[in-house]
């Protein structure tokens, strides 16, 4: 804890140290929870050390940050809201500045934790994910005023699929740097066969057809918490990758982890698959908040979002197994593998599926 502590210091929390634990099942950044006590009051912190392999400009990324938590809680306060609790409360360094740079050129965030709130790392049942498509949906609504444009890319083409396929993946299978494409030349071959998706959304932002939004990015259902007593979604956190997207995205990424009948990096296959019940009730969820303002070209092409983002997400993970998992933390030696084969697996279920899904999104509109 000694090398935690020093970087605590540097934020002024009030009371005594208690305890000061990893937290959380992220891919990227390391998070910490602190526990003080303050005169009797115990107060919880979460600290994170940001991935700065990954996040190449901290300052710009913490400003995204700062700006969008101020907009929303005024937007949480003039609906009635609590915004202590509704959105994410970032503390400045005690040097005023809003994240710590050590020696190491490793930097550090701190933010109030929200009290008797827990997160779900899996779906348990249709009504919560449900719940979370409210927040997510809300999270668009309320941002629907603020000026995308204005946000800095943290990641730039993070969601560009086509992108992602000329300039990571094929670059990645052509060098093959590890020499694991032989290890997986099914799954090279199942991306190859799907480069006309990776551009439709794209072409459609080229056309005028879909319209540039705030976007989270990142809508995993872990990314939502919720109340402890009456499990209502509180508060939408993590938000590193807010940037300009499309509200596609957000919805896409969330059917990808949520209405899967198995873990992202389920091993066994088999297992896989989307559940509709899931998918409808975190439409309805998502659209019972942000389905006004959403277009016509965004409606038609809900279901493919999913589609999309778990092709893509698959494809990422194939790229930093071919690149010798140098991006996402792994916990075994072709984690990255397994994950992307999972991801592929429910891609084929969603294509056998696509129009039922469909189907569903036209009844819910
Ligand atoms: P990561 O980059 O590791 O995904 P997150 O910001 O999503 O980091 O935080 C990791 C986990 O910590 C979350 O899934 C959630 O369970 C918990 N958490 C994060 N922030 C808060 C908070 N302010 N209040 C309560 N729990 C939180
Ligand atoms: C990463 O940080 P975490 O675990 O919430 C990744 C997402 C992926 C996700 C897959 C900045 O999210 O894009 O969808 O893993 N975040 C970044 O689980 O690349
Ligand atoms: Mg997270």
């Amino acid at each position: 804890m000694e090398n935690i502590k020093l970087i605590l210091d540097k934020f002024n929390f009030k009371g005594d140290l208690i305890s000061c634990e990893k937290f959380g099942s992220g891919h990227i950044n390391v998070t910490y929870i602190a526990k003080y006590n303050d005169n009797g009051k115990i107060c919880q912190y979460i600290v994170q050390k940001v991935n700065t392999n990954v996040f190449k400009n901290i300052s710009e990324l913490m400003d995204n940050v700062f700006a969008v938590t101020s907009f929303l809680r005024d937007k949480i306060e003039n609906c009635g809201g609590d915004p202590d609790r509704e959105t994410l409360n970032y503390i400045k360094t005690a040097d005023g500045e809003k994240f710590y740079r050590c020696d190491k050129n490793e930097c550090y965030r701190a933010y109030k934790f929200v009290d008797e709130s827990k997160s779900y790392n899996s779906v348990d049942s249709a009504e919560i994910f449900g719940k979370s498509g409210i927040a997510f949906g809300r999270f668009q609504k309320y941002l629907s005023d603020f000026p995308a444009t204005t946000l800095n890319e943290t990641i730039p083409n993070f969601h560009n699929t086509i992108w992602r396929f000329e300039n990571e993946f094929i670059p990645a299978a052509e060098k093959d740097s590890q020499g694991r494409a032989k290890d997986c030349e099914k799954e090279i071959e199942f991306v190859m066969q799907r480069k006309t998706d990776c551009s439709r959304l794209v072409d459609l932002i080229d056309n005028g057809e879909l319209p540039i939004r705030v976007t989270h990015n990142d809508t995993k259902l872990n990314n939502v918490i919720f109340d402890e007593e009456s499990d209502d979604a509180i508060c939408v956190i993590d938000l590193d990758t807010v940037m300009p997207g499309l509200a596609l995205y957000d919805f896409g990424d969330s059917i990808r982890f949520g209405a899967n009948t198995a873990a992202e990096d389920e091993p066994d296959t088999s297992k896989v698959s989307i559940d509709l019940d899931y998918f409808k009730a975190y439409a309805k969820g998502f659209l019972s908040e942000a389905g006004d303002s959403l277009n016509q070209c965004e409606l038609d092409n809900l279901a493919f979002s999913a589609k999309l983002m778990t092709f893509e997400c698959g494809m990422r993970f194939l790229t930093d197994y071919l690149n010798g998992d140098t991006y996402f933390k792994t916990e075994y030696d072709n984690h990255n593998l397994v994950r992307a084969k999972s991801q592929f697996a429910l891609v084929k279920d969603m294509e056998a599926k696509m129009a039922d899904m469909e189907a569903i999104i036209k009844s819910l509109v």
